[in-house]
């Protein structure tokens, strides 16, 4: 690797330690995990302070995800262990500043690990590494600027450049970073979601017609049955649990659907509720499913079957609001329960009780988030999911609906205002209407699609909005290969990570405010606005003092780097300095552009803000049948030979995404080490393994191995022939082109993988 950097994660030198896997979540060891976290990094006053104005209306949303507040209400904070680790890891005192840049060469910084990179605090100048340096020295923002449009404008086709964007970004900057994009003339827009809920946004339009789920939080109090399948809400979206306990105290049956039993779907403690705290707390799912990694396609074609068999007559709403019935219900009962029970792993008499529950509910939710999108068949599955829900008419009713948990709190926001490299022909007319920009009607590249053109020398540019591409992405080398390959590679962060030391030619770190900042202009403190995961847009506000007065926000970067590229390459309709002085401006373009945002200036200062349209919830489908479809697949899971494991690559509890937070996963009961591999205690046995034992992992794709040394071994309550390993340390063995069918999302969740010993 060029300048002689490690692009995987450094091997740990000592084993982990282990202690019983938790089955109460939140509660008091929260409450004081929480505590510390805000304590050591920025003080107990200022910690209150910040958590103060944590997703309360005249606040800042929490960066932690997607789960909405309630409507109307909110309790003194709407936070939650996590979310609160996160806003802490922003406001950190520790400053990633020249001096530290000047210590240590990109080389060396390689060799450690992500906890101790993020550990580093926050980035204070914009830095540059030149092409042949080993260190990084600081560059004024109007040279960075420069640089990036001289480099843009040497390109002989716009498609040599790629704008990346991750979730985190507002709507403000992200309507700004696509106009950017395409007044280049480029879509190439590839973006987290690619890796994230890609497969339910391809599959959803499909099925109803919106790319988006279709509940209200307030669904959830009206529902009978609520799904929980591929999702682990204690860790990922805690705040879900209160609205998983005030379903099952309004009479909801919560059903958990996934390899292992995840905490949260256990008890649950409120950790803001002092009698909650005392008491034994609210038990969540009233059923636990232990189904096969990638079985899910199959558990709910057996339930299809069961429902079918128990319904007397055909629903109104299958009539009325479906198409495709009849060839669904031919494929349903022509699958065998042999197919159905060894495919999915969960024996006939659980899936026909549960099946018979799912046939008698009057509204029932499903929700799911990466255990279901990161497959092969993930749109495939999805969809059968979709299809179970029809059979019901489970959609457009109060307490009924599909439900993608969103992950990064604004992806969901950045699709709707223009973050796609699959833009519709009516987006990009509008857009150049609008804007008076050309727009490119070339599609762009997707993240698999964007390391391929940039490996084989195609595109050569690469601008990061946000994120951590190099650990986010598959295939860590084959990543890092496509990252060297560039002459420039630019990093808009707050912290540092992995992607500032696996860079190209030359490479600019941009530091830019954090969500929980002032972000001030010549017409005051801007606000931003963004879109929870049932499409609630509704704006926040940072109150803190920026880490370093050299940052500058995300719209104003933007606007740095287009007024640079107007004076290389002609100037553009675009008035960029008035834009960004008042951000009102932008949500007007955004208003003109895209509809569903009239009145967007008036209506984000709402309290709470306001809903945007979704036509599946009123039940107008906007499919090409003009009704909700019934998509018929063959049942299909992971093939793998007799002595190889099925592995899916998840989060620990003390890690967002590729920041890690700490090396404990308190909840599964996993301390101090992160480069383990949770293995059925039968398996281990059958192999010879003990706890702790190192191991080598190989994955294996269409004829290729990749392989990874030192793993510990542990011994985990998972079915036989699956094993579990945190991202981003196994990202090195998924393969780039092991992807999902239809929406291309690297299958981090279904690895074909050996394990040796040394
Ligand atoms: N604290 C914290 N919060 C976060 C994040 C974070 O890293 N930390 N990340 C944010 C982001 S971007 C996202 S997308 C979300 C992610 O939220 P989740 O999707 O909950 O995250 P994962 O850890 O990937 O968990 C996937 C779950 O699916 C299960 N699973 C894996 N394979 C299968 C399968 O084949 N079938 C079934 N039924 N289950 C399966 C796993 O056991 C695990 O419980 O969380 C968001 N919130
Ligand atoms: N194997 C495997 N791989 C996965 C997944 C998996 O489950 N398994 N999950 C996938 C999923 S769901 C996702 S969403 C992706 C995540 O992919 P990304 O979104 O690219 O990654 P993050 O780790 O969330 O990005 C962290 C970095 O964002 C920067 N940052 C934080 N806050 C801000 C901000 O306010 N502004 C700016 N400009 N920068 C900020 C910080 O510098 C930090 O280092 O990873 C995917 N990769
Ligand atoms: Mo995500």
């Amino acid at each position: 690797m060029g300048r002689g950097v490690t692009a995987t994660t450094p091997l740990e030198r000592n084993s982990p330690k282990r202690s019983a896997p938790k089955s109460v979540a939140a509660g008091i060891p929260a409450v004081i995990s929480t505590a510390k976290h805000g304590i050591r990094n920025m003080g107990v006053i200022s910690s209150i302070f910040k958590l103060g104005k944590l997703n309360k209306f005249d606040g800042f949303d929490c960066p932690g995800c997607a789960w909405p507040d309630p409507d109307g209400h909110r309790t003194f904070a709407e936070f939650c262990e996590n979310g609160a680790k996160a806003v802490s890891d922003e406001a950190t005192r520790k400053r990633a500043d020249p001096e530290f840049w000047s210590r240590w060469t990109v080389s060396e910084l390689s060799e450690k690990s992500d906890h101790w990179m993020n550990g580093q605090g926050r980035l204070t100048h914009p830095m540059i590494l030149r092409p042949d340096n080993q260190r990084y020295v600081p560059i004024d923002w109007d040279d960075a600027f420069e640089l990036i449009a001289q480099e843009l404008s040497s390109l002989t086709d716009p498609n040599q450049a790629i704008f990346y964007t991750s979730g985190r970004t507002s709507n403000e900057a992200a309507f700004l970073w696509q106009l950017l994009a395409r007044r280049f003339g480029t879509n190439n827009l590839p973006d987290c979601s690619n890796m994230c809920h890609e497969s339910s946004g391809v599959a959803l339009s499909e099925s109803i017609g919106i790319g988006k789920g279709t509940v209200k939080l307030d669904d959830f109090t009206s529902s009978d049955l609520i799904l929980v399948v591929g999702q682990n809400p204690g860790t990922n979206h805690p705040r879900m649990l209160t609205s998983l306990r005030d379903a099952k105290k309004a009479g909801a049956s919560i059903i958990s659907i996934n390899p292992i039993k995840e905490a949260g779907m256990g008890r649950f403690k409120h950790p803001q509720n002092p009698l909650d705290l005392l008491g034994r707390g609210t038990r969540i799912a009233d059923e636990h499913i232990s189904v096969n990694i990638n079985g899910d396609f199959a558990l709910f074609r057996g339930f299809a079957k069961v429902i079918l068999d128990s319904q007397q007559d055909l629903p109104a709403f299958v009539s009325e609001h479906t198409h495709g019935f009849d060839d669904y219900r031919d494929a349903v009962m022509g699958t065998s329960w042999n197919e159905v029970v060894h495919t999915s792993g969960v024996d006939r008499e659980i899936i026909e009780r549960i099946g018979e529950v799912i046939a008698r509910s009057e509204c029932m939710i499903s929700c799911w988030a990466m255990g279901l999108t990161q497959h092969r068949n993930a749109v495939a599955t999805i969809q059968e999911i979709a299809n179970v829900s029809l059979l019901g008419g489970h959609i457009g009713r109060s307490g009924a609906g599909l439900c993608p948990v969103r992950g990064h709190s604004n992806v969901q926001g950045d699709r709707t205002v223009g973050i796609n490299h699959k833009p519709t022909m009516s987006f990009l007319d509008s857009l150049s209407k609008v804007t008076g920009i050309e727009s490119p009607i070339i599609e762009g590249v997707d993240v698999v699609e964007a390391v391929h053109r940039m490996r084989d020398g195609d595109s050569t540019v690469f601008l990061s909005m946000g994120g951590n591409f190099l650990s986010a992405m598959s295939d860590t080398n084959a990543t890092a290969s496509a990252l060297t390959n560039c002459s420039l590679t630019v990093q808009i962060s707050t912290k540092p990570n992995r992607s500032h030391l696996v860079t190209g030619k030359t490479a600019l770190i941009l530091p830019c405010l954090g969500r929980t900042e002032l972000d001030l202009t010549v017409s005051g403190n801007q606000f931003v606005t963004v879109e929870n995961s049932m499409g609630i847009v509704h704006s926040s506000i940072g109150t803190a003092k920026p880490a370093s007065p050299q940052l500058m926000s995300e719209p104003s970067i933007v606007s740095g780097i287009g007024l640079a590229l107007d004076t290389k390459c002609g100037q553009s309709p675009i008035d960029w300095t008035h834009l960004v002085d008042d951000y009102d401006r932008i949500r007007a373009l955004i208003e003109q552009t895209i509809p569903g945002f009239d009145d967007y200036n008036a209506r984000c200062r709402n309290e709470g803000g306001f809903y945007l349209p979704n036509a599946a919830r009123d039940m107008v489908f906007n499919t090409h049948t003009g009704k909700a479809n019934f998509i018929v697949h063959p049942i299909t899971s992971i093939q793998t030979e007799p002595d190889h494991f099925v592995m899916m690559t998840i989060r620990s509890h003390d890690q967002y995404n590729t920041t890690i937070y700490g090396l404990d996963d308190r909840y599964r009961g996993i301390n101090k080490g992160r480069r383990v591999v949770l293995v059925n205690e039968l398996d281990m046995e059958a192999n010879g393994w003990k706890e702790f034992d190192l191991v080598n992992i190989t994955s294996h794709y269409g004829g290729a191995e990749i392989s990874s040394r030192g793993w510990y071994v542990i011994p985990y309550a998972i079915p036989m022939g699956n094993v579990a390993t945190y991202f981003p340390e196994a990202n090195v063995l998924v393969p780039l082109d092991s992807v999902a069918e239809g929406s291309n999302t690297p299958t981090s969740k279904s690895i074909d993988v050996t394990i040796t010993t040394n």
